[in-house]
C-alpha cells in the first residue's frame, strides 16, 4: 500500500477525485449517491463472504458483525455505524476518497477515527482492487473495531505511527500492522481463525489463509514480524498466528524505540522464510508461490 500511495500522491487520486479540501482528507460519505449497481456489488460481496466466514473467522469477528448495522441489501451508512461503534468502543468511521498520506491516516487512528473509502469497486473488479474501498474497510475492519482489545491496539498503532515516522522506522511498524490488523490469524479452541481485514474481505484469501497447504503459519513474534517483508499484490507466503487476541493488548503499551534500534541493525527476512527460531504452526509447501514464480520466469509457459 505504501507503494500505491506514492503513485496516488504523485498522479492524483484513483477515480479522478482531487485532493480533498479538508486537511484531514475527510469527505462526506455521500450515501445518497450510491447507485443500485453499487449496492448490488456490496450484496454480492457480502453474501459471498458471509457464507465463507463461519468456521473461518474468529468468534470476535462474527460477534462484531452481528452487533453492527451491516446487512446484505445496502452499503452501510457511516453515521449509523459510528453510533453503534461509539457506544461499544468509542470509535467512529469517517469517509475518505481512498488511501490517505501516512500521517493523516495515523492522526485519525490515534483519535479513534477509522478512515474508510466511500467508493465501492466495480462489478468487473470483484476480486482485485488497488485501493481500500468501502467493502474492505467496513466489512473487513469494522467488526474487529467492536472488540476492545483491537480498538485499543489500532489506536496505539496510530500513535506509534507518528513516532515511527519521526524515527525513520515506519517501514518496520507498517509490517506489524500488515501481519496483524490486515493479515492476522489467531488460535481458537476449534482451530486457526481469521481476524485480519485483508483476509476477511477476500473470498480467495479466506480459503487460502486457513486451509491451503502452501503458506507458512508461524507464531507471532514482534521483532520477527518487524523484520519480515510482505507481499502487497498476492496472497501472503506466511501468516503470523496469535495464541489469543489479548496478546495484542501488551503491544498497545510497549515502547518500540529500543526495539527499533535492534531491528534497524538486523537483516530483513523474505516473506516465505522459515527460521530455526520460529514457532511453526504449519510449515507451508510453498507450492502456490513457487508456481507463480516459475510462470513469471517463463511467461510462455510449459
Ligand atoms: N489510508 N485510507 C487508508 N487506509 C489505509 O489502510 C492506509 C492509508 N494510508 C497509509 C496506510 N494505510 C499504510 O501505508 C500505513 O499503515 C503505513
Ligand atoms: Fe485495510
Amino acid at each position: 500500500m505504501l507503494q500505491q500511495l506514492k503513485e496516488i500522491t504523485k498522479h492524483g487520486l484513483a477515480g479522478g477525485a482531487d485532493r480533498p479540501d479538508r486537511p484531514d482528507w475527510t469527505i462526506d460519505q455521500g450515501w445518497d449517491r450510491y447507485t443500485p449497481q453499487d449496492h448490488a456489488v456490496w450484496k454480492t460481496l457480502f453474501e459471498r463472504q458471509s457464507k465463507l466466514l463461519p468456521g473461518r473467522a474468529c468468534d470476535e469477528f462474527v460477534r462484531g458483525m452481528q452487533n453492527l448495522p451491516i446487512g446484505p441489501d445496502q452499503i452501510p451508512n457511516f453515521e449509523q455505524l459510528s453510533e453503534t461503534l461509539m457506544k461499544s468502543t468509542g470509535w467512529q468511521i469517517v469517509a475518505v476518497p481512498g488511501l490517505v498520506p501516512d500521517d493523516v491516516f495515523f492522526e485519525h487512528l490515534a483519535n479513534r477515527r477509522f478512515p474508510s473509502g466511500n467508493f465501492i469497486r466495480k462489478p468487473t473488479e470483484l476480486d482485485y482492487l488497488e485501493e481500500p474501498d468501502v467493502f474492505h474497510d467496513v466489512f473487513g475492519h469494522v467488526p474487529m473495531l467492536m472488540n476492545p482489545v483491537i480498538a485499543d491496539y489500532i489506536q496505539a498503532y496510530g500513535e506509534g505511527g507518528l513516532r515511527a515516522k519521526r524515527l525513520g522506522m515506519l517501514e518496520k511498524l507498517a509490517r506489524v500492522y500488515w501481519y496483524t490488523v490486515e493479515f492476522g490469524l489467531v488460535k481458537q479452541a476449534d482451530g486457526l481463525r481469521i481476524y485480519g481485514a485483508g483476509i476477511a474481505s477476500s473470498a480467495t484469501e479466506t480459503i487460502f489463509a486457513v486451509e491451503d497447504p502452501s503458506p507458512n503459519r508461524v507464531g507471532f513474534d514482534l521483532e520477527r514480524v518487524m523484520r519480515t517483508n510482505y507481499r502487497i499484490d498476492d496472497f501472503q507466503e506466511s501468516y503470523f498466528v496469535l495464541d489469543d487476541l489479548d496478546d495484542l493488548l501488551q503491544l498497545a503499551h510497549i515502547d518500540f524505540a529500543p526495539l527499533y534500534e535492534r531491528v534497524a541493525a538486523a537483516s530483513d527476512f523474505e516473506p516465505g522464510d522459515v527460521l530455526p527460531t520460529d514457532d511453526v504452526v504449519t510449515r507451508g509447501s510453498g507450492r502456490y508461490h513457487a508456481l507463480r514464480r516459475s510462470r513469471q520466469a517463463s511467461p510462455h509457459g510449459t
